[in-house]
């Protein structure tokens, strides 16, 4: 079980991907046939669960790719089931307190980190994959070390402790929300407002010190790479529908003027 994404981020490699949130396996395997380096299957916002998520994943496998998945809340079987189905990671929104932090982590990480239930479901090759062989005790650590926690800072609450939240064990970095997170702080969508510019760099910083990644979702490729000028090294840049919408007003544009 490699994430060849987390070893991206490990040599210090910039990396970027994109939300899935059409929720269809083909749209998904052409996202994974791409230089992009992973994709944020997105059950927050999009209209699928967990059996969708899974044959999106089966097809990032293939490709060699690193499916992550935005959990559609930060509860036990939310949790548990995108792990089981073989997720690389997960994206957790709309985290509050240092004590849901905890709890996400209770699920999300098998023993000595946490209370993860256990099965050998697809992610560990139905009890079969090479990490499985190694016994169990390798398996979970193999598994806590590979499958990765991350909650998002979209909420004041999340902002106030995102230095204890980042440190903690068991989260392995931080997503960036800056449309709900700028709302929380009472300034919708003004990016250029000196708070929310002072946030980015507080979260940022705050990773860099717990030694965590951090990611930050950009509207578009020029929002990117104003992060990745700023020092941000994770970018999550739009979504699958939004590059398609584009792509055909452009063939439209070229072709009829
Ligand atoms: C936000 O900006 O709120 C996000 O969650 C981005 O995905
Ligand atoms: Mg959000």
């Amino acid at each position: 079980m490699k994430n060849i994404w987390k070893e991206k981020i490990m040599r210090g490699e910039k990396t970027m991907g994109l939300f899935i949130n059409a929720g269809d396996a083909s749209t998904a395997e052409i996202v994974a046939m791409t230089d992009m380096d992973y994709a944020i299957i997105d059950t927050e916002h999009g209209p699928f669960d967990v059996e969708s998520a899974m044959n999106m994943i089966r097809v990032f496998e293939l490709h060699n790719s690193t499916p992550l998945v935005r959990v559609k809340d930060s509860n036990r079987n939310s949790i548990l089931k995108m792990l089981d189905v073989g997720a690389k990671g997960l994206i957790i929104p709309q985290v509050h307190s240092v004590e849901q932090v905890k709890e996400i982590i209770s699920y999300g990480k098998y023993f000595p980190i946490g209370d993860r239930g256990f099965a050998y479901g697809r992610g560990a090759g139905y009890g079969h994959a090479d990490h499985v062989m190694q016994g169990l005790n390798k398996y979970t650590e193999i598994s806590n070390s590979e499958s990765l926690i991350i909650p998002q800072c979209e909420t004041v609450g999340a902002l106030e402790h995102i230095e204890e939240i980042a440190k903690m064990n068991g989260v392995d970095g931080i997503f960036i929300g800056p449309f709900d997170l700028s709302i929380a702080m009472g300034i919708p969508c003004q990016f250029d407002h000196p708070s929310f510019k002072d946030a980015l760099v507080r979260i940022r910083l705050a990773c860099e010190e717990a030694g965590k990644f951090c990611m930050v979702f950009c509207g578009d490729e020029n929002v990117a790479k104003t992060r990745l000028a700023e020092g941000f090294k994770h970018v999550t840049v739009g979504c699958d529908y939004g590059y398609y919408y584009n792509a055909l007003n452009a063939a439209v544009k070229s072709v009829l003027g």
